[in-house]
């Protein structure tokens, strides 16, 4: 975890406008990173993944052109298949004309991927082309890339608003690509008052994080707000570490660790959605990944 995604303590405000800058950005790297935050510590993490002889997943990259009409504008990109659904989701901005970046294991192997992008001009997070927004999709057809080769996607700028099965992606009376706004607010923490936490929210299925940030414990708790950092209908991870010794990493034994998912929320409206999460200093996630491996940088495969 960097230290570049700070999120304001306990005030929802000021955490909401810092983690906006970074929300989807995958372990919280700059959001124009050519190869994502959650990267950051791929050397380290070598050898976490070695019992798995066949991935499931190999990473996706995107380069965007053409985007010139938008250039400054934020985009929101997801990609999801059928059977895992939502599989990276980050924000770029496009600089002359492009953006460019990765998503780490994105891409299922053998599968049709979607991916779909939101250019959301009028700020209020839903998609609704009558008040200027702007969407586009791209159809990636199953592939098996070789050994650890990732998927080089290129993208344009093609306004498209269905996908290939028909479904209209710019629905104002949807979340855009199943991702919802997503409070996230921690009580119990007495014990770690001044301290901070680190946390992350992330899909169980090839690990990618949907939100993370860091706040200092304020009354025995702290508050964060993911912008589309929670996939609706879905039991999604959420990890996190107080920092007891104050280096900025997680370490078994000295810093104290949590873990816990949440419930499959079926909304009825678009709003955020509030999950709370306690001082249980779990270790493990429900799928036996270590805490403090993944609050570190690895996307170990759950
Ligand atoms: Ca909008
Ligand atoms: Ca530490």
């Amino acid at each position: 975890m960097r230290r570049d995604d700070i999120a304001g303590g306990s005030t929802i405000l000021l955490a909401a406008l810092l983690v906006w800058g970074c929300s989807g950005s995958q372990g919280g790297g700059p959001p124009n990173h050519p190869d994502g935050g959650a990267e950051g510590g791929v050397a380290a993490c070598d050898g976490v993944d070695a019992s798995i002889a066949s991935p499931a997943y190999a990473d996706m990259t995107i380069t965007a052109t053409g985007f010139a009409e938008h250039e400054g504008r934020t985009v929101f990109v997801v990609t999801r298949s059928n059977s895992s659904g939502v599989l990276g989701a980050r924000s770029a901005t496009v600089m002359a004309g492009a953006f460019a970046f990765r998503f780490p294991k994105g891409y299922q192997r053998s599968a049709d991927q979607d991916l779909l992008w939101f250019i959301d001009a009028d700020g209020d997070g839903v998609c609704n082309t009558d008040v200027g927004d702007h969407t586009g999709y791209l159809l990636v057809n199953a592939v098996d890339p070789a050994g650890s080769d990732a998927l080089e996607v290129a993208i344009t700028d093609n306004h498209v608003r269905t996908t290939s099965r028909n479904v209209d992606i710019c629905n104002p009376a949807a979340p855009f690509g199943e991702m919802m706004d997503f409070n996230i607010t921690g009580s119990g923490f007495q014990a770690h008052e001044g301290q901070h936490v680190h946390l992350l929210t992330r899909t169980a299925y090839n690990g990618a994080i949907f939100g993370s940030g860091d706040a200092v414990i304020t009354g025995g708790g702290f508050a964060f707000h993911f912008p589309k950092g929670y996939e609706r209908l879905t039991y999604q991870e959420m990890l996190l570490f107080v920092d007891v010794d104050g280096d900025g990493a997680c370490m078994d034994g000295t810093d104290h660790t949590g873990y816990m998912a949440t419930s499959a929320f079926n909304p009825v409206q678009i709003a955020p959605i509030d999950e709370q999460v306690t001082d249980n200093h779990k270790s493990k996630t429900a799928r036996n990944a270590d805490v403090c491996v993944v609050m570190n940088g690895c996307q170990v495969a759950p």
